[in-house]
């Protein structure tokens, strides 16, 4: 074990007994949602993980240590300091190290530092992909090269339309990332569950989603593997509704000249803003429903000889 990495004695002791641990992303506390929905959720999002069985590990960079298994009052200092805490994508980890700071892991460095700790999946919200406008801006999200590289399950509710989910299909296909949808043959599109995109696989049970990832770690293909669950229908979006609210949001954007590391946390912020917080509603209950499915599957997988 690298000298950074820093275990909770729970999610150590579930590890080495070969019992179900799920990670959780920080980013998604700190820069995702407000204070204190963003703790309010997190803490919800834990005690999901471990009503269906598993243990929860919340990911963060704290005082220069990669931490799997945050405690409650780590949880609550990254949602009471938001945007103040570095969002942590792969480039920034050595220096944050060096200075013994703070990061909120974003979907890449959560995925990183859950294959240090030996935890093969994840649960979260959303995942970054290729932006709209991308053939101009080249703002290609570094969530897409992890994904082809690392060996970790994401389950997601799909992406959102801030993404331009065609072409986010297309670079993981060249990656080789698998997608699946899971119960579903559509790519869901987060707020709802529509897009008018295909998956790759439908697959529709925790044990499935196990046996396919084990099959492809056994076999020493690197990456992950990307899966897509539809939030439950009686909290999606109407997609004009939502898609009305991402085009003004990204209209917004531009014209104030926001770029880089800012356009997520800055687009999510607007939108909520726009409907009136019903996307924020909506993005608690998909996690929430991601959150059980990552626990049904890592529990599959340990049952996988
Ligand atoms: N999408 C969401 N909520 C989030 C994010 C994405 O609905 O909080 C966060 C995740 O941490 C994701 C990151 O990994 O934004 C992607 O940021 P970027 O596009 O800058 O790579
Ligand atoms: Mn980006």
């Amino acid at each position: 074990m690298n000298k950074y990495l820093s275990l909770s004695p729970e999610v150590e002791a579930a590890l080495s007994a070969g019992r179900p641990v799920v990670a959780l992303e920080s980013t998604i506390i700190s820069h995702g949602m407000p204070y204190p929905q963003n703790v309010e959720t997190a803490l919800r999002v834990e005690q999901t993980v471990r009503d269906n069985g598993a243990v929860p590990a919340t990911i963060a960079v704290i005082g220069g240590k990669l931490k799997a298994g945050c405690n409650k009052d780590e949880i609550e200092y990254l949602g009471q300091k938001g945007q103040a805490i570095t969002k942590a994508s792969r480039r920034d980890l050595s220096v944050l190290l060096a200075r013994k700071a703070d990061g909120a892991t974003t979907v890449t460095t959560t995925m990183i530092i859950a294959a240090m700790a030996g935890i093969q999946v994840f649960a979260t919200g959303g995942i970054g992909g290729v932006h709209q406008g991308a053939q101009q801006t080249f703002d290609i999200s570094a969530d897409l090269e992890e994904l082809a590289q690392t060996p970790v399950m994401v389950i997601c509710a799909g992406a959102k339309s801030i993404l331009d989910l065609g072409l986010t299909l297309e670079y993981l296909e060249t990656k080789g990332v698998p997608v699946i949808g899971y119960g579903t043959d559509e790519l869901p599109a987060f707020y709802t569950r529509h897009s008018g995109f295909n998956v790759d696989y439908r697959i529709d049970t925790p044990e499935e989603l196990a046996v396919s990832f084990r099959a492809k770690t056994d076999c020493g293909l690197k990456g992950g593997m990307l899966v897509t669950n539809p939030i439950p229908e009686e909290y999606s979006m109407p997609k004009h509704i939502i898609d009305k609210a991402i085009n003004e949001a990204i209209k917004e954007m531009d014209r104030l000249g926001i770029r880089g590391k800012q356009c997520t946390p800055f687009l999510l912020a607007k939108v909520k803003e726009l409907t009136g917080g019903d996307s924020l509603a909506a993005n608690i209950q998909l996690v929430l429903n991601n959150a059980r499915l990552a626990a049904l599957t890592a529990a599959a997988l340990c049952q996988i000889r």
